[in-house]
């Protein structure tokens, strides 16, 4: 009875931050083209995401699908306008992925911000600031690099649980030229950072 979802409570309390600091927030359809959520973001043909046993695609020639991320709101709003940005995209994303640790559609928040000189130690900040806002100043951080087509470099953020284990939170990372000059975004001009993390896991997370 008047309880919010813990699903939307975490949305809500993540785009609210990020609108504090001066991000919008926008969306997108949750059916998209081959086009924004794969080659926009430098994720090559051959990639296993775009695997028909990973994608729901909606068509035998595999031009349009649904989300497998929320990755395509950013490149709809860098090709719609020019930087500076500073946003955040939430919403359902598909995977054809059903055991029990994963489900077929779960939420994700991402954000961007692209402007002139951006970096990794402004990125750091602010997933700092995320982390800390999310689970208290109490929490243990650590960066791990990693890899992702659409970020270099890339990482990813684990905090340490009260087990001891550490638990991957989310992936950023600074992203990637290629990806923005895909946007016609003058890369040796402007630079930009991203993040993303899935919702479920962080709910479950802070809510156990
Ligand atoms: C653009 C450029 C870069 C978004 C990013 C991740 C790393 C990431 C996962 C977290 C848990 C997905 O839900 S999850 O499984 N996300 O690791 N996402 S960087 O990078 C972007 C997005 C858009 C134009």
């Amino acid at each position: 009875q008047g309880k919010i979802h813990p699903v939307s409570q975490v949305i809500d309390e993540i785009s609210s931050i990020f609108s504090e600091i001066g991000f919008s927030v926008a969306e997108g359809p949750d059916v998209e083209t081959e086009y924004n959520n794969f080659t926009a973001l430098n994720t090559p043909e051959e990639h296993p995401a775009r695997d028909m046993h990973d994608t729901f695609y909606l068509e035998e020639n595999k031009k349009l699908l649904l989300r497998t991320h929320t990755s395509p709101v950013q490149i709809r709003t860098m090709l719609d306008s020019s930087p500076p940005f500073a946003m955040t995209s939430a919403g359902k994303v598909y995977r054809k992925d059903d055991d029990s640790t994963h489900l077929p559609m779960f939420h994700q928040v991402e954000g961007m911000y692209v402007d002139l000189n951006v970096n990794f130690a402004q990125l750091k900040h602010l997933i700092h600031k995320i982390i800390y806002s999310i689970f208290g100043y109490e929490v243990q951080i650590r960066f791990r690099p990693s890899y992702f087509p659409f970020t270099e470099p890339s990482a990813e953020v684990d905090i340490l649980s009260e087990k001891g284990r550490w638990l991957e939170i989310l992936g950023c990372g600074i992203i990637n030229p290629t990806v923005l000059e895909n946007c016609n975004i003058d890369s040796s001009k402007y630079s930009g950072l991203a993040f993303g993390l899935g919702v479920e896991r962080i709910a479950m997370l802070k809510y156990d």
